[in-house]
């Protein structure tokens, strides 16, 4: 059986003193878990100071994002190699809010996959649909077009050691979760679409939910034959109900 995977997204938000009290509420909470993988991706000024705060622990270190060129001149970019020396093991691609607030297209989710494989990172793929895209019946066409996106430029092998995120649009930050059924269809969908390609990657690839996982929805969402672990946003921001998530991993 796969270890569960939660990763908290801390998004654009905290300050050095606030994160600081996230931290002490929340490390105690989570230091003996078993069996859970844990990340915690904070905005990039505070990637080393949440890795000071959790060395000797099992919690991991992701960044948010990344820009694909290796170095050279890309004003306010951060790179995978970067990353890899402030101690981050995983990197979120394609987020959502990457793709709709700043442009990002599949070819560029292809491009910063790859960096982050070269530079010896985890890249966490995020693939999901619009509110318009589900009502229109086309949520499959749309997550299977972003995952070949990747696998049509790069092969299906480079998803090796990777991870998938299925973030519904419509459920991020909203309020609004996917019922366990609706995410579990997705990630069946996803799992079998690789599994044309792969079955030995499709088996062994992680695929999380993400979209207002909270602590009272997280066990049923987690408790789903193809949900791996989640992807959590808001209330990754909440020591107790982050802990709830992972406890319920
Ligand atoms: C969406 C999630 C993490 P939230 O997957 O990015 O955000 O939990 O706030 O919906």
């Amino acid at each position: 059986m796969m270890q569960s995977l939660v990763i908290g997204n801390w998004k654009m938000n905290g300050s050095l003193s606030a994160n600081e009290v996230l931290l002490d509420q929340l490390l105690p909470a989570l230091i003996d878990l078993k069996g859970v993988q844990i990340v915690l991706c904070p905005p990039f000024p505070y990637i080393s100071q949440a890795d000071s705060r959790l060395l000797g622990s099992q919690i991991l270190l992701g960044a948010q994002n990344l820009n694909a060129q290796e170095s050279g001149a890309h004003t306010g970019e951060v790179s995978a190699r970067m990353l890899k020396d402030l101690n981050c093991r995983y990197v979120l691609i394609g987020h959502s809010e990457r793709r709709s607030l700043y442009g990002e297209t599949d070819t560029d989710t292809a491009q910063k996959l790859i960096a982050a494989k070269l530079a010896g990172l985890i890249p966490v793929l995020c693939v999901g649909e619009s509110l318009q895209e589900r009502q229109s019946g086309s949520t499959e066409t749309v997550v299977a077009r972003q995952l070949q996106a990747v696998i049509d430029s790069l092969g299906i092998e480079t998803l090796k050691g990777c991870v998938i995120a299925y973030e519904p649009v419509w459920a991020i930050g909203t309020g609004e979760t996917a019922t366990p059924e609706q995410a579990q269809a997705v990630h069946g969908f996803i799992r079998r679409l690789l599994a044309r390609q792969s079955a030995a990657i499709a088996e062994r690839l992680p695929l999380l939910y993400g979209g207002s996982v909270k602590a009272d929805n997280a066990a049923a969402l987690l408790a789903q034959a193809d949900i791996n672990g989640a992807l959590v946003g808001g209330a990754s921001l909440d020591a107790a109900a982050f802990a709830a998530i992972c406890q319920a991993a």
